[in-house]
Protein backbone atom coordinates (compact mmCIF):
# COMPACT_ATOMS: atom_id res chain seq x y z
CA UNK A 1 0.00 0.00 0.00
CA UNK A 2 2.39 2.59 -0.99
CA UNK A 3 2.99 4.32 -3.94
CA UNK A 4 4.93 7.84 -4.98
CA UNK A 5 3.91 10.63 -7.60
CA UNK A 6 4.97 13.56 -8.95
CA UNK A 7 3.51 16.72 -10.18
CA UNK A 8 4.13 20.14 -11.75
CA UNK A 9 2.58 23.82 -10.48
CA UNK A 10 0.64 25.25 -12.60
CA UNK A 11 -0.11 29.10 -13.36
CA UNK A 12 -2.93 30.76 -14.56
CA UNK A 13 -3.59 32.76 -17.10
CA UNK A 14 -7.05 33.25 -16.92
CA UNK A 15 -7.52 33.25 -12.77
CA UNK A 16 -9.64 31.21 -10.58
CA UNK A 17 -11.10 33.47 -7.66
CA UNK A 18 -13.94 32.68 -5.76
CA UNK A 19 -16.33 29.34 -4.88
CA UNK A 20 -20.05 28.37 -5.94
CA UNK A 21 -19.48 26.33 -3.06
CA UNK A 22 -17.01 25.57 -0.50
CA UNK A 23 -17.63 22.60 0.99
CA UNK A 24 -17.25 20.64 -2.38
CA UNK A 25 -14.46 23.73 -3.23
CA UNK A 26 -16.48 24.09 -6.65
CA UNK A 27 -15.31 27.40 -8.38
CA UNK A 28 -17.20 30.11 -9.68
CA UNK A 29 -15.57 30.72 -12.24
CA UNK A 30 -13.23 28.62 -15.28
CA UNK A 31 -9.55 28.82 -15.45
CA UNK A 32 -6.88 28.30 -17.84
CA UNK A 33 -3.49 27.69 -16.77
CA UNK A 34 0.06 26.52 -17.95
CA UNK A 35 1.87 23.70 -16.19
CA UNK A 36 5.43 24.56 -15.78
CA UNK A 37 8.39 22.40 -16.21
CA UNK A 38 10.73 22.53 -13.00
CA UNK A 39 8.69 23.13 -9.98
CA UNK A 40 7.78 19.82 -9.04
CA UNK A 41 6.26 17.95 -5.37
CA UNK A 42 7.22 14.32 -5.10
CA UNK A 43 5.06 12.83 -2.51
CA UNK A 44 5.49 8.71 -1.47
CA UNK A 45 2.12 7.54 0.51
CA UNK A 46 1.84 4.55 2.33
CA UNK A 47 -0.80 3.36 4.53
CA UNK A 48 -1.14 1.32 7.42
CA UNK A 49 2.25 1.98 8.92
CA UNK A 50 0.86 4.20 11.76
CA UNK A 51 -1.91 4.66 13.87
CA UNK A 52 -2.65 8.24 12.57
CA UNK A 53 -1.81 10.41 9.55
CA UNK A 54 1.73 11.91 9.47
CA UNK A 55 3.21 14.69 7.14
CA UNK A 56 6.61 15.26 6.39
CA UNK A 57 7.46 18.29 4.07
CA UNK A 58 10.64 18.83 2.64
CA UNK A 59 12.26 16.87 5.57
CA UNK A 60 10.46 18.74 8.87
CA UNK A 61 7.51 17.35 9.95
CA UNK A 62 4.28 19.65 9.36
CA UNK A 63 2.47 21.48 11.77
CA UNK A 64 -1.19 20.79 12.76
CA UNK A 65 -2.97 22.47 10.48
CA UNK A 66 -1.17 20.87 7.13
CA UNK A 67 -1.51 17.22 8.75
CA UNK A 68 -5.67 18.28 9.40
CA UNK A 69 -5.72 19.32 5.66
CA UNK A 70 -4.37 16.39 3.94
CA UNK A 71 -6.09 14.11 6.58
CA UNK A 72 -8.96 15.06 5.51
CA UNK A 73 -8.34 14.53 2.00
CA UNK A 74 -6.86 10.91 2.59
CA UNK A 75 -10.73 10.34 4.02
CA UNK A 76 -11.97 11.52 0.70
CA UNK A 77 -9.50 8.29 -0.72
CA UNK A 78 -10.25 5.84 1.87
CA UNK A 79 -14.14 6.41 1.55
CA UNK A 80 -13.48 5.34 -2.14
CA UNK A 81 -11.35 2.55 -1.39
CA UNK A 82 -13.35 1.05 1.20
CA UNK A 83 -9.99 1.36 3.54
CA UNK A 84 -9.52 2.61 7.34
CA UNK A 85 -5.80 2.56 7.49
CA UNK A 86 -4.06 5.69 8.47
CA UNK A 87 -1.13 7.11 6.15
CA UNK A 88 2.41 8.38 6.78
CA UNK A 89 2.91 10.91 3.95
CA UNK A 90 5.81 12.88 2.79
CA UNK A 91 6.31 15.16 0.47
CA UNK A 92 9.20 17.62 -1.32
CA UNK A 93 9.34 20.07 -3.39
CA UNK A 94 12.34 20.29 -5.80
CA UNK A 95 12.42 24.27 -5.73
CA UNK A 96 13.16 26.48 -2.96
CA UNK A 97 10.41 26.82 -0.77
CA UNK A 98 11.87 29.70 0.82
CA UNK A 99 11.16 31.65 -1.88
CA UNK A 100 7.23 32.02 -1.41
CA UNK A 101 6.54 29.70 -4.35
CA UNK A 102 5.39 26.31 -2.90
CA UNK A 103 1.91 26.08 -3.93
CA UNK A 104 -0.67 23.47 -3.20
CA UNK A 105 -1.54 22.92 -6.77
CA UNK A 106 0.94 20.64 -6.97
CA UNK A 107 1.03 19.11 -3.89
CA UNK A 108 -2.11 18.03 -3.57
CA UNK A 109 -2.35 17.12 -7.76
CA UNK A 110 1.10 14.68 -6.06
CA UNK A 111 -0.82 13.55 -3.28
CA UNK A 112 -4.44 12.52 -5.33
CA UNK A 113 -2.01 10.61 -7.43
CA UNK A 114 -0.12 9.16 -4.75
CA UNK A 115 -2.77 8.34 -2.26
CA UNK A 116 -5.20 6.55 -4.89
CA UNK A 117 -2.57 4.45 -6.47
CA UNK A 118 -1.54 3.60 -2.68
CA UNK A 119 -4.94 2.70 -1.99
CA UNK A 120 -5.30 0.58 -5.23
CA UNK A 121 -7.88 2.42 -6.47
CA UNK A 122 -7.25 3.04 -10.36
CA UNK A 123 -9.36 6.52 -11.40
CA UNK A 124 -9.56 7.80 -14.62
CA UNK A 125 -7.34 11.38 -15.64
CA UNK A 126 -11.09 13.19 -15.20
CA UNK A 127 -11.25 11.30 -11.61
CA UNK A 128 -8.41 12.54 -10.55
CA UNK A 129 -9.08 15.82 -11.46
CA UNK A 130 -12.23 16.39 -9.81
CA UNK A 131 -10.44 14.56 -6.53
CA UNK A 132 -7.45 16.91 -6.85
CA UNK A 133 -9.83 19.74 -6.59
CA UNK A 134 -11.49 19.07 -3.25
CA UNK A 135 -7.74 19.44 -1.60
CA UNK A 136 -7.43 22.41 -3.93
CA UNK A 137 -9.05 24.43 -6.53
CA UNK A 138 -6.02 24.88 -8.58
CA UNK A 139 -4.78 21.48 -8.33
CA UNK A 140 -7.26 20.03 -10.66
CA UNK A 141 -5.34 21.88 -13.24
CA UNK A 142 -1.93 20.10 -12.39
CA UNK A 143 -2.74 16.49 -13.17
CA UNK A 144 -1.95 17.95 -17.54
CA UNK A 145 0.70 19.55 -18.73
CA UNK A 146 0.95 22.23 -20.71
CA UNK A 147 -1.99 24.36 -21.34
CA UNK A 148 -5.08 23.33 -19.20
CA UNK A 149 -8.49 24.63 -18.87
CA UNK A 150 -10.51 23.77 -15.67
CA UNK A 151 -14.66 24.02 -15.93
CA UNK A 152 -16.47 25.68 -13.53
CA UNK A 153 -19.41 23.24 -13.95
CA UNK A 154 -22.55 23.88 -12.78
CA UNK A 155 -23.82 20.57 -11.20
CA UNK A 156 -24.48 20.74 -7.48
CA UNK A 157 -21.98 17.64 -7.05
CA UNK A 158 -18.95 18.95 -8.98
CA UNK A 159 -18.85 15.94 -11.34
CA UNK A 160 -18.58 18.78 -14.12
CA UNK A 161 -16.32 21.07 -12.43
CA UNK A 162 -13.11 19.12 -13.68
CA UNK A 163 -9.58 19.77 -16.09
CA UNK A 164 -8.98 18.94 -19.03
CA UNK A 165 -5.74 19.66 -21.26
CA UNK A 166 -6.01 21.33 -24.29
CA UNK A 167 -2.75 21.75 -26.27
CA UNK A 168 0.65 20.44 -24.98
CA UNK A 169 2.46 21.43 -28.51
CA UNK A 170 2.82 25.49 -27.73
CA UNK A 171 6.34 26.20 -26.45
CA UNK A 172 5.92 29.67 -24.51
CA UNK A 173 7.85 30.51 -21.54
CA UNK A 174 6.77 31.90 -18.04
CA UNK A 175 9.36 34.01 -16.47
CA UNK A 176 8.92 33.97 -12.64
CA UNK A 177 10.62 36.72 -10.30
CA UNK A 178 10.71 36.03 -6.16
CA UNK A 179 10.13 39.51 -4.93
CA UNK A 180 10.30 38.26 -1.13
CA UNK A 181 10.86 35.05 1.08
CA UNK A 182 8.22 35.13 3.28
CA UNK A 183 4.89 33.48 3.46
CA UNK A 184 1.99 35.16 1.81
CA UNK A 185 -0.36 37.48 3.69
CA UNK A 186 -3.46 36.83 3.17
CA UNK A 187 -4.45 32.45 1.88
CA UNK A 188 -6.02 32.73 -1.10
CA UNK A 189 -8.83 30.62 0.65
CA UNK A 190 -9.73 33.26 2.59
CA UNK A 191 -9.09 36.16 0.31
CA UNK A 192 -11.75 34.75 -2.19
CA UNK A 193 -14.29 34.38 -0.02
CA UNK A 194 -13.95 37.79 1.88
CA UNK A 195 -13.71 39.21 -1.76
CA UNK A 196 -16.79 37.04 -2.25
CA UNK A 197 -18.41 38.78 0.85
CA UNK A 198 -17.76 42.07 0.61
CA UNK A 199 -15.81 43.53 -2.84
CA UNK A 200 -18.28 45.61 -5.05
CA UNK A 201 -16.29 44.57 -7.77
CA UNK A 202 -16.71 40.41 -7.13
CA UNK A 203 -19.86 40.16 -9.77
CA UNK A 204 -18.25 41.77 -12.53
CA UNK A 205 -15.35 39.64 -12.48
CA UNK A 206 -17.71 36.62 -12.73
CA UNK A 207 -19.13 37.78 -15.33
CA UNK A 208 -15.60 38.99 -17.19
CA UNK A 209 -14.24 36.09 -16.29
CA UNK A 210 -16.32 34.29 -19.00
CA UNK A 211 -15.31 36.04 -21.63
CA UNK A 212 -11.71 35.86 -20.73
CA UNK A 213 -11.49 32.34 -20.80
CA UNK A 214 -13.29 32.24 -24.60
CA UNK A 215 -10.58 34.99 -25.38
CA UNK A 216 -7.60 32.73 -24.01
CA UNK A 217 -8.71 29.68 -25.58
CA UNK A 218 -9.08 31.21 -29.11
CA UNK A 219 -5.82 32.84 -28.50
CA UNK A 220 -4.61 29.35 -28.33
CA UNK A 221 -5.79 27.50 -30.37
CA UNK A 222 -4.38 29.72 -33.28
CA UNK A 223 -1.08 30.12 -31.06
CA UNK A 224 -1.74 34.36 -31.06
CA UNK A 225 0.94 34.99 -28.18
CA UNK A 226 -0.46 38.95 -28.33
CA UNK A 227 -3.67 37.54 -27.58
CA UNK A 228 -3.20 35.47 -25.16
CA UNK A 229 -0.75 37.64 -23.35
CA UNK A 230 -3.68 40.27 -23.25
CA UNK A 231 -5.88 38.38 -22.06
CA UNK A 232 -4.14 37.24 -19.27
CA UNK A 233 -3.10 40.49 -18.17
CA UNK A 234 -6.26 41.56 -18.04
CA UNK A 235 -8.15 38.64 -16.13
CA UNK A 236 -4.82 38.27 -13.00
CA UNK A 237 -5.23 42.93 -13.07
CA UNK A 238 -9.26 42.33 -12.99
CA UNK A 239 -8.63 39.29 -10.27
CA UNK A 240 -6.58 41.83 -7.85
CA UNK A 241 -8.86 44.62 -8.40
CA UNK A 242 -12.04 42.87 -7.12
CA UNK A 243 -10.10 41.51 -4.15
CA UNK A 244 -8.25 45.36 -3.70
CA UNK A 245 -12.15 46.66 -3.77
CA UNK A 246 -12.90 44.11 -0.85
CA UNK A 247 -13.71 46.03 2.46
CA UNK A 248 -11.04 45.59 4.04
CA UNK A 249 -9.20 45.21 0.93
CA UNK A 250 -6.99 42.06 0.28
CA UNK A 251 -4.24 43.44 -1.61
CA UNK A 252 -1.12 40.91 -2.73
CA UNK A 253 1.32 43.31 -4.56
CA UNK A 254 4.22 44.83 -3.02
CA UNK A 255 6.40 47.62 -4.44
CA UNK A 256 8.18 45.42 -6.15
CA UNK A 257 4.80 43.69 -8.00
CA UNK A 258 4.46 46.65 -9.20
CA UNK A 259 8.05 47.30 -9.93
CA UNK A 260 7.32 44.46 -12.40
CA UNK A 261 4.45 45.29 -13.93
CA UNK A 262 6.12 48.72 -14.99
CA UNK A 263 9.55 46.96 -16.53
CA UNK A 264 6.87 44.60 -18.28
CA UNK A 265 5.06 47.25 -20.37
CA UNK A 266 8.97 48.81 -20.71
CA UNK A 267 9.33 45.90 -22.29
CA UNK A 268 6.68 45.61 -24.23
CA UNK A 269 7.28 49.31 -25.55
CA UNK A 270 10.40 48.28 -26.42
CA UNK A 271 9.42 45.18 -28.81
CA UNK A 272 9.60 42.41 -26.55
CA UNK A 273 6.52 40.48 -26.33
CA UNK A 274 5.83 40.00 -22.41
CA UNK A 275 3.02 40.05 -20.48
CA UNK A 276 2.34 40.51 -16.79
CA UNK A 277 0.45 38.38 -14.06
CA UNK A 278 0.75 37.82 -10.88
CA UNK A 279 -1.30 35.38 -8.37
CA UNK A 280 -2.05 35.69 -4.51
CA UNK A 281 1.02 36.70 -3.35
CA UNK A 282 3.79 39.42 -4.94
CA UNK A 283 5.68 37.52 -6.74
CA UNK A 284 6.18 38.81 -10.70
CA UNK A 285 5.43 36.49 -13.15
CA UNK A 286 5.61 37.15 -17.04
CA UNK A 287 3.96 34.97 -19.90
CA UNK A 288 6.69 35.39 -22.95
CA UNK A 289 8.30 33.50 -26.01
CA UNK A 290 11.01 31.18 -26.01
CA UNK A 291 13.38 33.83 -28.52
CA UNK A 292 12.97 36.62 -25.55
CA UNK A 293 12.54 34.58 -21.97
CA UNK A 294 16.13 35.47 -21.46
CA UNK A 295 15.68 38.97 -22.20
CA UNK A 296 12.87 38.93 -20.02
CA UNK A 297 14.30 37.68 -17.07
CA UNK A 298 17.77 39.94 -17.47
CA UNK A 299 15.01 42.88 -16.92
CA UNK A 300 12.86 41.09 -14.14
CA UNK A 301 16.53 40.13 -11.97
CA UNK A 302 16.64 43.61 -10.20
CA UNK A 303 13.57 42.14 -8.20
CA UNK A 304 14.63 38.85 -6.48
CA UNK A 305 15.92 35.19 -8.05
CA UNK A 306 14.04 34.32 -10.94
CA UNK A 307 13.43 30.91 -12.99
CA UNK A 308 12.74 30.60 -16.61
CA UNK A 309 9.74 28.03 -17.50
CA UNK A 310 9.06 25.86 -20.12
CA UNK A 311 5.58 24.28 -20.06
CA UNK A 312 5.88 21.22 -17.84
CA UNK A 313 4.34 17.67 -18.31
CA UNK A 314 1.69 15.85 -15.97
CA UNK A 315 1.50 14.60 -12.75
CA UNK A 316 2.37 10.64 -12.96
CA UNK A 317 2.79 8.13 -10.91
CA UNK A 318 6.73 7.30 -10.20
CA UNK A 319 6.92 4.09 -7.96
C1 LIG B 1 -5.31 30.51 -9.71
N1 LIG B 1 -5.05 31.15 -7.36
O1 LIG B 1 -6.16 30.40 -10.61
C2 LIG B 1 -5.63 31.48 -8.61
C3 LIG B 1 -5.13 32.85 -8.92
C4 LIG B 1 -4.35 32.20 -6.76
C5 LIG B 1 -4.60 33.38 -7.62
O2 LIG B 1 -5.87 29.07 -7.41
O3 LIG B 1 -9.07 27.53 -1.92
O4 LIG B 1 -4.88 27.43 -3.46
O5 LIG B 1 -7.35 25.72 -2.23
O6 LIG B 1 -9.15 26.08 -3.95
O7 LIG B 1 -6.18 26.67 -5.50
C6 LIG B 1 -4.91 29.70 -5.44
O8 LIG B 1 -6.01 29.11 -4.87
O9 LIG B 1 -7.37 27.79 -3.58
C7 LIG B 1 -5.30 29.95 -6.80
P1 LIG B 1 -8.28 26.71 -2.89
P2 LIG B 1 -6.03 27.61 -4.37
O10 LIG B 1 -4.23 29.89 -9.71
Amino acid sequence: MRAVARANTNIALVKYWGKRDAALNLPAVGSLSLTLDGLSTRTSVVFGKSDADTLVLNGAPADARAVGRISKFLDLVRERAGIRERAAVESSNDFPTAAGLASSASAFAALAMAATRAAGLSLTDRELSILARRGSGSAARSIFGGFVEMHRGDKADGSDSFAEPIVTDWDVRLVIAATTQGPKSTLSTDGMRHTAETSPYYDAWVKMSDRDLVTAREAIARRDLQALGEVTEASCLSMHASAMAARPAVVYFIGATIEGHRTIQELRKSGIPAWFTCDAGPHVKALTDAANAQKVEAALAKLGKTWICKPGPRAEVLE
